[in-house]
């Protein structure tokens, strides 16, 4: 649809925000800190159900200013946001009526996080997008568990064992986590949450999928009929591949050579530090001018930059990210952007 990708084309810069009960443990689970993404930490360190649903009793984000957010980003040059209304591990950042594993139900904070994000959206003119992680959820029983081989072998030297259990129960560690069938939980979770997210919130312009760990075509369709709700939504390619290319690539963390594109619009996501989800020890912050340069390149070959923050349990970003996020509105401004 030209005319549907049309502002998303002109956008180029835009904030992922990835953001969920991992910024309560933030990296480390008993003592122990836990490889790669901080978003991964209950599958990486195979936290059962019930102990992970403990950090949300110290989920309490009462510094979160969505106003603030979305000024940030306005003044960083980005003309639209991407936030995890839900991540792999089943948390929805939103009250929702098909799943008590939600902000609203299961944290002191007590109320949906969504409702202001979308109001601030709408006072400083950037777009709302919603990533929703539809088919690993490793709380809700019956969503997927995705076991990724890497480079450095099988199983990931960062988590546990992968042992009989979880060998024999489709990456599953906890028997929580199956007593409902992939089916019912599409039906029951995935399919009415998607409906509350495209229902509740206003003009929602983006739906970014995410991982299709044991998607089937006939998931694919019940969740994609759902966005019938909002006509002018655009969506990523990650509902399931490759039967459901949606609008755009999404190269993750590397900039495709000029060579390597083939027509398709894309968005290049990536991290400012190495985690998409708050790690209270990952320092490893790339420069200003190096998010300055990617920007250029990206835009250079018509694709858009997808930048994240990891905001922490309370509810802020970031030191290193606001710089970052100020150094580059301080670079729009000199060069003619914003
Ligand atoms: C990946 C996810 O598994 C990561 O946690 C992150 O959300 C990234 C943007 O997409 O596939």
């Amino acid at each position: 649809g030209g005319q549907r990708m049309q502002w998303w084309r002109e956008a180029r810069f835009g904030l992922f925000i990835h953001w969920g009960i991992y910024a309560v443990p933030a990296g480390v689970h008993n003592g122990r800190q836990i490889g790669r993404g901080g978003e991964w930490i209950m599958n990486r360190g195979k936290i059962s159900v019930a102990d992970y649903q403990q950090y949300a009793r110290q989920f309490n984000p009462t510094a979160y200013d969505a106003d603030a957010w979305v000024k940030a980003a306005r003044d960083a040059g980005m003309k639209y946001i991407v936030i995890t209304a839900k991540h792999h591990d089943g948390f929805a950042l939103f009250k929702s009526n098909a799943s008590k594993w939600n902000i609203a139900d299961a944290t002191p904070y007590g109320k949906d996080l969504l409702k202001p994000l979308a109001a601030a959206c709408k006072k400083y003119g950037l777009k709302l997008g919603f990533y929703y992680s539809h088919a690993q959820d490793w709380n809700n029983p019956g969503g997927a568990a995705a076991r990724k081989a890497t480079a450095e072998g099988w199983p990931n030297p960062d988590s546990a064992t992968i042992d009989a259990y979880t060998q024999a129960n489709s990456g599953h560690w906890d028997p929580a986590q199956t007593t409902a069938s992939m089916s019912d939980y599409i039906d029951r979770v995935a399919v009415p949450q998607v409906k509350e997210l495209l229902t509740n919130y206003g003009e929602v312009a983006v739906l970014w999928w995410d991982t299709p760990t044991g998607m089937t075509a006939e998931y694919a369709r019940k969740l994609q009929a759902v966005l019938a709700l909002q006509p002018g939504i655009i969506t990523n390619d990650r509902l399931k591949r490759p039967d459901f290319p949606g609008d755009y690539k999404t190269p993750e963390q590397k900039i495709p050579t000029a060579a390597e594109l083939d027509g398709r619009d894309w968005e290049t996501c990536m991290t400012m530090n190495g985690t998409w989800g708050y790690k209270s020890y990952d320092n490893r912050w790339k420069s200003t001018g190096t998010l300055i340069r990617n920007l250029i390149d990206i835009a250079s070959k018509n694709g858009n930059y997808l930048l994240n923050v990891g905001p922490d349990a309370t509810g802020a970003f970031p030191a290193a990210s606001i710089a970052a996020l100020k150094g580059i509105g301080q670079w729009m401004k000199i060069n003619g952007e914003a």
